[in-house]
């Protein structure tokens, strides 16, 4: 309520009337435009007599109310957007005809919607899933949706595939659980007979599940598109958006706790940095190549199962883009945005990826059953923000008021004057690339794969050899973790035969993890090859991880008897270096410094654990270090601190909490000087061997 309203009881005739005084702005009407007088009682027959069906004002409050939902995306429900705008550089152009490429600065505003898959719409944040990386991008010459995620493959090579993919996945049928977890039978037990998905599951069970924030993740097209430019020629290219911001994931048990401490935790952090002016950026960048180099390759490049390694053909770069607001409303913006791989403009076009081509069916599909009308492209985040003009007229929640009698083409009401509808484009309009497939030319309708989709199993083998020890480590570990889950043995004993394909010493690694016997490996159509690594594969010592304090935050624990100038130092070096300080406390509204005074806190100890930022200080009295070993809540936040291998720096007051906390000297605890913030800015992952045991 603002601050000049009140509310006032007045007693009259018609009994009791609660008002709230005008505070001078609009006033509260119903639909259709009637101002309200009541909106606090219904009316009665009577001062405690029956509410009367006479009441309009009533019915259609309660009415919209109980149609407030609408039905939830059946994948990556649960989600976050935000608007941005696209830059595009000087190279562009080079590549394809579209608009929006065609002048290196000029920006495209656009809409970004990041999503987990598996989890329904009040699920948390951090499970270990794929996320979505979806964009729409308002250009010139219409909308263009890029609709990815952040992995650059994909589990099925064909999108008849994909129901039972995701009735695997989701909640089992009769249990109704787990809720957004890949960890449960029916999902190993589908991934187990579908040896296409190995290569995507090996992503899945890596670090990029749990990505720290949604703005430290890479996303992908995943399919070879086509970039056309103005004389018609065809490229094909694959989509990568690379984060400025670098690469950087949670470790599991973090992402775990995390998901306790704070469901909303991604979309807290976007919503954060958004309102802060810490605006997350990504360059997209092509793999640009052509039909020569697309039939060299040993695979094909329409199994979105396959990526091809940037050792072999690099990613250019060709524009920027910034996200810099959060929606004015969660509903009418990141609820009814509705992506579609279809929305295309000229200058780019698709492939015969049978996945892609699935997809080009399903979204808008599945846009009509969610947004209930033909028309959601009329709503506000739809909207095209170029010239829509066409014959299409009438259903549902029709927004537009067309004129003229013409409503269909050709027409020759009013074929001249300003009154002529419009008319086709064969210069201006949308071209389909007229392919041709020289290796399969068209022929018999047939329901098969083409046998170069047949390798499963190399570059799965790829990946996992491509990681960091530690990255490899975790996978291992989610794997033992995943199928320790799984209670159908047989089930477990199908996938390690599979990872026995990917690598025998994988395979050997979660057959210790689960107390298992490696069994024989399973039958492969194609016997599987070891392949070049690509270290930029990788996430930890790969070529995006960054050691930074930029977007980062650093927890600065602080009880009475904290010495304010330490604080003042520590936070003030924390901010010169891009990063956040935030002061954590006992009490919320603060501690009593070492000179008496009061300093407010930004967060209350027990509901802040350390799982919510990069690294830790401890800036602590004699007397408060030891009044804080005795708190679960403080010994907690330094022991997982540790254990999720981040910076740790501590006052030499603080040793008794250290001490608490079982922590161990090593390189990546120091003491409050410049040797904390260097450390801040990284993890150390050569100190986990220490502090879990890992597959
Ligand atoms: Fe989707 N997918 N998908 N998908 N997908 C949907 O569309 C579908 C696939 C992706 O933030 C749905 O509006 C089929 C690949 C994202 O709103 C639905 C197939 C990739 C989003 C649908 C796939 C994606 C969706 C559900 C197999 C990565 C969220 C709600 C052929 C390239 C977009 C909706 C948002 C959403 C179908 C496979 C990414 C049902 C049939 C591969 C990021 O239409």
């Amino acid at each position: 309520m603002a601050a000049d309203s009140t509310y006032q009881t007045i007693t009259g005739d018609g009994g009791e009337l609660h008002q709230q005084t005008d505070a001078g702005g609009p006033h509260l009407t119903t639909n259709q435009g009637i101002v309200v007088a009541d909106n606090q009682n219904s009316l009665k027959a009577g001062r405690r007599g029956p509410t009367l069906l006479e009441d309009f004002i009533l019915r259609e409050k309660i009415f919209h109310f109980d149609h407030e939902r609408i039905p939830e995306r059946i994948v990556h429900a649960r989600g976050t957007g935000a608007h941005g705008y696209f830059e595009a550089y000087e190279n562009a152009a080079g590549f394809s005809k579209a608009d929006l490429f065609q002048r290196a600065g000029e920006q495209t505003p656009v809409f970004v919607r990041f999503s987990t898959v598996a989890g329904g719409a009040g699920s948390v944040d951090t499970p270990r899933d794929v996320r979505g990386f979806a964009v729409k991008f308002y250009t010139k010459e219409g909308v263009w949706d890029l609709v990815g995620n952040n992995i650059p493959v994909f589990f099925i090579q064909d999108a008849i595939k994909f129901p039972d993919l995701v009735h695997a996945v989701k909640m089992e049928a009769d249990k109704g659980y787990p809720q957004a977890a890949s960890a449960h039978d029916t999902f190993w037990d589908w991934i187990g007979l579908m040896p296409e998905a190995t290569h995507m599951v090996m992503w899945q069970m890596s670090d990029r599940t749990i990505p720290r924030s949604f703005v430290t993740m890479e996303g992908f097209g995943i399919h070879t598109f086509r970039l056309i430019d103005a004389e018609g020629k065809n490229t094909f290219v694959k989509f990568h958006w690379k984060p400025k911001q670098g690469l950087q994931s949670q470790i599991w048990d973090e992402a775990v706790k995390t998901a306790g401490a704070d469901p909303d935790y991604q979309r807290r952090d976007l919503y954060e940095r958004l309102d802060r002016g810490d605006y997350p950026e990504w360059e997209l960048g092509i793999q640009a190549f052509d039909e020569e180099t697309a039939e060299g390759l040993d695979f094909d490049v329409l199994d979105s199962t396959k990526i091809i390694p940037e050792e072999i053909v690099p990613v250019t770069p060709i524009g920027r883009m910034v996200l810099d607001r959060y929606p004015d409303n969660f509903f009418a913006e990141t609820e009814q945005v509705a992506y579609c791989p279809g929305n295309i403009v000229p200058g780019i076009d698709f492939t015969n990826d049978p996945l892609l081509q699935g997809r080009l069916f399903s979204y808008l599909d599945t846009q009509l059953k969610r947004l209930g009308s033909t028309n959601f492209h009329q709503l506000p985040i739809n909207a095209a923000k170029s010239p829509v003009n066409n014959f299409q007229r009438d259903g549902h929640m029709q927004m537009n008021v067309p004129k003229g009698r013409a409503n269909y083409e050709p027409n020759s009401l009013n074929e001249a004057g300003e009154d002529a509808g419009p008319r086709e484009c064969p210069v201006k309009g949308y071209s389909t690339y007229a392919a041709q497939d020289v290796a399969a030319p068209a022929g018999d309708k047939l329901r098969i794969r083409a046998e170069s989709f047949a390798d499963h199993y190399s570059q799965a083998r790829l990946f996992f050899r491509s990681l960091d020890k530690a990255e490899q480590a975790h996978l291992a570990s989610a794997l033992v973790f995943e199928l320790s889950k799984v209670g159908l043995e047989h089930v477990r004993v199908r996938v390690l035969s599979n990872l026995v394909n990917v690598d025998p010493a994988l395979a050997q690694r979660v057959a210790d993890g689960l107390a298992m016997d490696v069994p024989p490996a399973s039958a492969t159509a194609v016997e599987p090859r070891d392949l070049d690594p690509s270290p930029a594969l990788r996430i930890i010592r790969g070529p995006l991880e960054k050691h930074t304090l930029e977007g980062r935050a650093v927890g600065i624990l602080i009880a009475d008897g904290s010495d304010g100038d330490q604080i003042d130092a520590l936070t003030s070096k924390i901010g010169d270096a891009g990063g956040k300080p935030v002061l954590i406390a006992p009490k919320v509204g603060g501690v009593k410094l070492k000179d008496g005074s009061l300093l407010k806190a930004d967060a209350q100890l027990a509901g802040f654990p350390s799982v919510f930022v990069d690294a830790v200080a401890l800036v602590l009295s004699d007397d408060g270090a030891a009044l804080l070993t005795k708190e679960a809540a403080a010994v907690q936040f330094v022991m997982d601190a540790f254990g999720h291998l981040k910076a740790i720096g501590a006052a030499d007051a603080a040793k008794p909490l250290l001490d608490k906390a079982g922590v161990e000297a090593d390189e990546g605890v120091t003491d409050l000087g410049d040797a904390f913030l260097t450390a801040a800015g990284q993890r150390f992952f050569d100190r986990e061997p220490g502090v879990r045991t890992l597959a």
